[in-house]
């Protein structure tokens, strides 16, 4: 039986996932949660209702990161995306949750701000949202500095957190022109082919970005 993925190809998160699995051409049912029915199981499996969320013989994991970690384990692909040395594996899963909660989380919350009603609009969490993504790009243009990738030189977890991630958050806050480092990093990602398929995936969708989708990749 194959991995049941509940999913949208527009969602950050998902794509996450999305380029872990196409990392590896492994197979899974893709449920989309735009279907009703879909959306009603996945809200069972997880009251949040957040996704993606993975289902394989009657287990249900939640949240990206775990997702990657349970796929490599179950079904492990030829070049492993969280690496079997400790202290590289270390680097992978910090660079992850730099992506998540430092570039992903502040991008998110102008996201949702915009599409709040005009009375209840959060502007000054905006601004501190955009701050920590100024933040972010300064640090990350630095860390980044001499690598291939997030965290260097094989394709990994870190990198598909932030290969959405970074996209997204360029159309919400762009990467100043000076992080040359962190903007050859984004244009990277945008050339690896499981990324540029998730891209592809979720083009028809643009419309709905609510800040405006810019650029031309
Ligand atoms: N921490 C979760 C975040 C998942 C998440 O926020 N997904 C968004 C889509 S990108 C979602 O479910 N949004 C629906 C909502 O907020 O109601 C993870 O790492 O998977």
């Amino acid at each position: 039986m194959k991995p049941i993925l509940y999913a949208h190809p527009f969602s950050s998160y998902c794509q996450k996932v999305l380029v872990a699995l196409y990392e590896h051409d492994t197979a899974f049912e893709y449920r989309r949660i735009d279907e009703e029915a879909h959306l009603r199981e996945l809200a069972v499996r997880w009251p949040m209702r957040r996704f993606p969320i993975l289902v394989d013989g009657g287990r249900t994991v939640i949240e990206a990161s775990t997702i990657i970690e349970y796929l490599q384990w179950r079904y492990p692909g030829e070049l492993p995306l969280i690496p079997d040395d400790p202290d590289a594996a270390i680097e992978v899963r910090m660079m992850d949750r730099v992506f998540d909660n430092y570039v992903s989380t502040p991008q998110q919350k102008c996201v949702f701000d915009a599409v709040r009603p005009a009375g209840v609009r959060d502007a000054h969490g905006v601004a501190e949202a955009n701050a920590m993504l100024d933040t972010a790009y300064a640090w990350l243009d630095q860390r980044l500095a001499g690598r291939t990738w997030a965290a260097g030189e094989r394709f990994s977890l870190a990198d598909c957190a932030a290969a959405p991630f970074l996209f997204y958050a360029y159309w919400t806050h762009a990467i100043p022109e000076r992080h040359t480092t962190l903007l050859g990093y984004r244009k990277r990602l945008l050339a690896r082919p499981s990324f540029a398929r998730v891209v592809d995936e979720a083009r028809p969708f643009r419309e709905f970005f609510p800040l405006g989708a810019i650029g031309d990749e």
